[in-house]
């Protein structure tokens, strides 16, 4: 789960900062949309969109952040099916938003402080549009990414149920092994898990989702009750909620179309997952197990690109040489913090080391935020 207000603090500091100052770039070129980017001006108590109403198609929304505090921009689908989301928009900066939306109702949301359901308004979009897929490059770009999804989200369920199977039977020392390994599985589709509302908090929020009215339950709270209570003795039905959880996800993502688009935002979102929760040790913050989830993040995002990756080097080579380039750098920085089969906790890295990984990040951010125009560009 994205971290929520936690992140307010952490985006002040150096590491987060550098990050989010990446993502603008594209305003210019932009041109995929008709009628140009929809600009939309949040501040801290409001969410000026520059048009209520839409043509069908591929959108822009340019979000500028003129508030004080870091800002998140949603486009949601009936029963806030998440369409798109931009998060982690520390004040001052913009970020540019593709998303392909079809005929209908929608509403968007800017989430000043990153928590609640947001400053909402109402999104009409009419007419008619051939969607991205029709392009027999993006429909196979797609069909890619979800036989991906469907391999991880099998993996997921099987380490889920043996995680949950020795939560319950008090084998702590087994319960600690199997969770960064689940959590793994989970991680590197989190984008499309984000989709569905609440089902995001429930498996991965942390302790701070009882303020916005939910129980603190799932991975981090048992993650607590391993690490920190050092019992696991009340952790059954928590256990048993969270493979519950999870078997709904499964088959929900297993169902999801997703557009192109989704991949390339997804490939940019798990890269802010690594800046906001996992390079500040949010994430993870009884176990430290932090490069996991920061390696599994990587996986994914690097999946979505390699999904993506004949379309893009059919209409921007340059740019893919950059992303393997990038990509292969990230690598050998983590590469660093190896530990047998898995990696070193996120206490043990120093500051240097961290600065090193966030620098990493950076550098790879910014050409992923250039792939959605890429890919939204008409062939
Ligand atoms: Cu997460």
């Amino acid at each position: 789960m994205r971290p929520s207000h936690i992140l307010a603090f952490v985006t002040a500091g150096s590491l987060g900062m550098s990050l989010a100052a990446c993502g603008g770039g594209d305003a210019v070129t932009d041109t995929a949309a008709a009628g140009g980017p929809i600009a939309v001006k949040a501040t801290d108590t409001s969410c000026e969109v520059g048009k209520t109403q839409v043509d069908a198609g591929t959108s822009i929304f340019a979000i500028t952040n003129g508030g004080q505090k870091v800002t998140e921009f949603y486009v949601y689908a009936a029963g806030d099916r998440v369409m798109a989301e931009v998060e982690n928009i520390a004040p001052g900066l913009s970020r540019n938003l593709h998303v392909e939306l079809p005929a209908g109702t929608y509403e968007t949301a800017c989430k000043p402080g990153m928590i609640g359901k947001g400053i909402r308004g109402q999104l009409t979009v009419s007419g008619s549009a051939a969607p991205l897929t029709d392009d027999a490059a993006l429909l196979a770009a797609t069909d890619s990414y979800s036989r991906y999804v469907k391999s991880q989200t099998a993996a997921l369920e099987e380490k889920t149920t043996e995680f949950v199977k020795l939560v319950k039977a008090g084998d702590v020392a087994g319960a600690k092994t199997m969770y960064p390994i689940a959590r793994t599985y989970w991680e590197r589709i989190e984008p499309v898990a984000e989709i569905f509302g609440d089902l995001d908090p429930r498996i991965d929020g942390r302790e701070e989702v009882t303020e916005e009215g939910l129980k603190f339950g799932g991975f981090h709270k048992i993650e607590q009750d391993l690490w920190q209570k050092n019992d696991i003795s009340q952790s059954g039905p928590v256990a048993d909620q969270l493979l519950t959880d999870v078997k709904e996800i499964v088959t929900k993502a297993n169902a999801e179309k997703l557009s192109p688009l989704q991949l390339a935002n997804g490939a940019k979102a798990l890269l802010d997952e690594v800046a906001a929760g996992k390079i500040t040790g949010e994430e993870d913050r009884y176990s430290h197990t932090d490069l996991w989830d920061f390696n599994a993040n990587v996986d994914g995002s690097k999946a979505a690109i390699a999904a993506l990756r004949p379309v893009l080097e059919e209409r921007d080579a340059a740019l893919v040489k950059t992303l393997d380039t990038e990509f292969a750098n990230v690598d050998a920085a983590l590469a660093k913090h190896r530990a047998g089969d898995g990696w070193k906790l996120h206490t043990d890295l120093s500051q240097a080391d961290l600065k090193e990984l966030s620098d990493a990040i950076n550098a790879l951010a910014e050409p992923i935020s250039q792939v959605a125009a890429v890919v939204a560009k008409k062939a």
